[in-house]
């Protein structure tokens, strides 16, 4: 069952895509588009199985959204792509729909050969994704009463932590006072997505503050210890269970203010062990002004006390890269509302806050920027969330225990085995 809005009625992502990981054919490439087996040297005609087959009708063809998809999805059937599209599946997705993907490199290099189909590895990767799934670990943590369980129910739509625990839909969101994690499978476009939310207590309201990053720190860490563990065992899983947390959403009070010095401890703490993302919570307390004011002025004292926020400036992979992240980086925090009420706009049925003056939409990128900040979450950044976590937070956190060395054997650098990614 999916809990994500139906394509049909998502607005386009509001953020700038990311570029596609594995080879896919960019908008701007120098080759013109061919058809299967046109190589330069002239008419190469591969074998009828090795052409690679055009995503059905459930494809995610588009991962990042309809800006990527659209330019260079054209030659791949529409209707199916955008269906299983916006979550996961990211690279597979994209390329493994052009007939004509392949045909560049048989093109440049492979004219003696003929279409030998290593493009198709793009459709065997997504044909994997489609029958594993994947997980996915979000967690939210800030100062107490900010509307951090509101946002999480809010970002998926689909009450998720309530549902499973049980709660009514009308029920009033209780206070969160310990840590608590909530896992739901939800699917979409034929792509499982194993999602796990961790609501974390908010803190700040004590007299004395000192330390009080110290559980979350510590379940991050033993989601770490979890999957080491799993990884240096003589018989290993084929597929490790991923409970590591790929992003820590931080609320930052609507203040008007500066940054407090609570904020700044606790994001600098934990930026080396998670991928942080600021946001600026119940943003719909600010005017306009003062809301792109405090965005401004919280981006400032980021920047002056060294707090590196995902997406971190050194791992953008290429120019690329780093020219659509830093208009990401530009656009935070992001200043959200969160709701998990419907009421009708328009004829509509719309997630919002009902106030004297009006219903706040959540959706509406005029109202707040909570779509954006959904769509840089699943729609272009989910995969590279991933990667992060395991290429550099998790490996951090497992060179350093392995240099202490408490009891674990150490790992050799040759010793691979699949990876959940
Ligand atoms: N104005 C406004 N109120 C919100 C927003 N999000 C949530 N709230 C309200 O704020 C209150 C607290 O929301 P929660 O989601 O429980 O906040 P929390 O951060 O999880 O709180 P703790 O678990 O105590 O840390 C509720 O009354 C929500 O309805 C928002 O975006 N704007
Ligand atoms: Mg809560």
């Amino acid at each position: 069952m999916s809990d994500i809005v139906p394509p049909e009625v998502r607005p386009k992502p509001a953020v700038p895509a990311k570029p596609p990981i594995v080879g896919a054919p960019s908008p701007s490439s120098p080759f013109p588009p061919q058809g299967p087996g046109v190589g330069a040297g002239g008419i190469v005609t591969p074998p009828q199985s090795a052409i690679p087959v055009p995503i059905g009708s459930h494809g995610p063809s588009h991962p990042v959204g309809n800006s990527v998809g659209h330019s260079v999805g054209h030659n791949v059937g529409h209707s199916g792509g955008h269906a299983g599209g916006h979550v996961g599946g990211h690279a597979p997705a994209h390329s493994a729909g052009h007939g004509h993907g392949g045909s560049h490199s048989s093109g440049g290099g492979s004219t003696l050969l003929g279409y030998i189909g290593i493009d198709t590895i793009i459709e065997q990767m997504r044909k994997k994704t489609m029958k594993t799934g994947f997980d996915f670990n979000i967690m939210v943590v800030g100062p107490s009463g900010l509307g951090k369980s509101t946002l999480v129910n809010t970002l998926f739509k689909s009450q998720v932590s309530r549902k499973s625990a049980g709660w009514s839909r009308d029920e009033k969101i209780p206070k969160t006072v310990e840590i608590k994690s909530v896992s739901h499978v939800i699917e979409e476009g034929g792509v499982k997505m194993k999602l796990t939310v961790v609501d974390t207590p908010g803190f700040g309201d004590q007299i004395n503050n000192d330390n009080c990053w110290e559980p979350i720190s510590k379940y991050i860490n033993e989601q770490f210890e979890k999957f080491l563990k799993e990884e240096v065992n003589i018989t290993r899983k084929k597929r490790i269970p991923d409970t590591r947390v790929h992003c820590c959403l931080y609320f930052i009070p609507p203040t008007g203010h500066s940054l407090r010095q609570l904020d700044v401890e606790f994001m600098k703490r934990l930026s080396h062990s998670v991928n942080i993302i600021p946001v600026i919570a119940k943003s719909d307390t600010m005017t306009v002004e003062e809301r792109q004011e405090f965005k401004q002025r919280v981006r400032k004292e980021l920047e002056m006390n060294g707090i590196e926020f995902y997406p971190q400036k050194e791992f953008d992979d290429d120019i690329e890269d780093k020219s659509d992240n830093d208009k990401i980086r530009e656009m935070m925090p992001f200043a959200v509302v969160g709701s998990d009420k419907e009421y009708q706009v328009n004829g509509k049925r719309v997630l919002g806050r009902k106030t004297p003056w009006g219903i706040i939409e959540v959706e509406n990128p005029n109202h707040c920027e909570f779509a954006q900040l959904r769509d840089f979450l699943i729609r272009s950044h989910l995969q590279d969330l991933k990667e992060v976590t395991h290429n550099i937070h998790y490996e951090t956190y497992r060179a350093k225990r392995l240099n202490d060395n408490g009891g674990l054997h150490p790992i050799t650098s040759n010793d691979t085995q699949e990876s959940n990614l």
